[in-house]
């Protein structure tokens, strides 16, 4: 499939994903959301896909947020068909049934600080630079970012982001627990790709069952949270890849995982 603002391609067992946008630093059109929406989908279906990174194209961002332009001369009922799509989007990625990391290799403001939270790790160059900026445009964070920064970051750094609209460096996403991993520019995307290969050498299944239970966990009380975990773990015995992978270890032999 041919994408205008994404770049789609597979390395192995890879997906790697880029946001195509250079000169508007890669921000976030309705046009752009769509086609992300499209890409996940065809990443959802592809069953030799383990793991997926999220990058910018160019050197200079990942993503300068929502695209301020399109937004400028929004009417209330646009802003909010605006809304539903990022968020729809975005969610999409976040329950996406596979790994996704996002390389941030430059600015991820606003709409793109709030997609790399909708990732499932984030590392990022030391160039990068994060924020929530909306107050400073007279909105408030749309894409889920009043909410899944106060999750990564607790409530009051969050709120301290979110109320000034300051934009912090990589050192400082690190120090906050924003990121994961701070590397040179150059080694931004090496990094994501080793460990998306060291994921998917793993087997899927649990894989994807541990996002499930992590994600559906937190948002939950420990009770019910346990009870998911017991459920999953239990569905783990119904895969191949169980059986190959304790067998493996029991014949002490290199185990082959085939995602089923
Ligand atoms: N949108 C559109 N264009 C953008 C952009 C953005 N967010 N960010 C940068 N660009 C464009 C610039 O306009 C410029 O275009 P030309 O003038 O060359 O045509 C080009 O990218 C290069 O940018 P600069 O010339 O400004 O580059 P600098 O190095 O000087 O500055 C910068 C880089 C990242 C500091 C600066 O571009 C900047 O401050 N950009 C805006 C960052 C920002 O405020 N981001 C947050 C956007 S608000 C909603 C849900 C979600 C949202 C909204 C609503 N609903 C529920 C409805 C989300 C909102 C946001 O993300």
């Amino acid at each position: 499939m041919e994408f205008k603002n994404i770049v789609f391609e597979k390395n192995g067992r890879i997906a790697v994903i880029s946001i195509n946008r250079p000169k508007a630093l890669n921000a976030l059109n309705s046009e752009t959301l769509k086609e992300l929406d499209l890409v996940i989908d065809m990443v959802a279906e592809e069953d030799d896909i383990y793991a997926v990174v999220l990058t910018g194209a160019g050197e200079k961002a990942f993503v300068a947020g929502a695209d301020i332009t399109e937004m400028k001369d929004m009417k209330v009922s646009e802003g909010r068909k605006f809304g539903i799509l990022g968020n729809r989007v975005f969610r999409k990625l976040e329950t996406l049934e596979k790994p996704v990391i996002a390389a941030v290799n430059g600015f991820a403001l606003g709409g793109g600080c709030e997609l790399s939270m909708a990732c499932d790790i984030r590392i990022a160059s030391t160039k990068a630079k994060f924020g929530q900026p909306e107050v400073g445009l007279g909105i408030t964070p749309g894409f889920g970012g009043t909410q899944r920064l106060p999750r990564i970051v607790g409530m009051s750094a969050a709120k301290k982001l979110i109320f000034t609209g300051n934009v912090i460096k990589a050192e400082e996403a690190f120090r906050i627990g924003l990121v994961d991993e701070v590397v040179e520019p150059e080694k931004v995307m090496e990094e994501a790709i080793n460990l998306a290969n060291t994921i998917a050498m793993q087997a899927p299944i649990a894989v994807k069952y541990c996002k499930a239970a992590i994600n559906r966990g937190m948002q939950c009380d420990i009770e019910t949270a346990l009870m998911g975990e017991s459920e999953l773990f239990g569905e783990c015995f119904a895969t191949e890849d169980q059986k190959e992978g304790m067998t493996a270890f029991v014949e002490k032999r290199e185990k082959s995982f085939k995602n089923k």
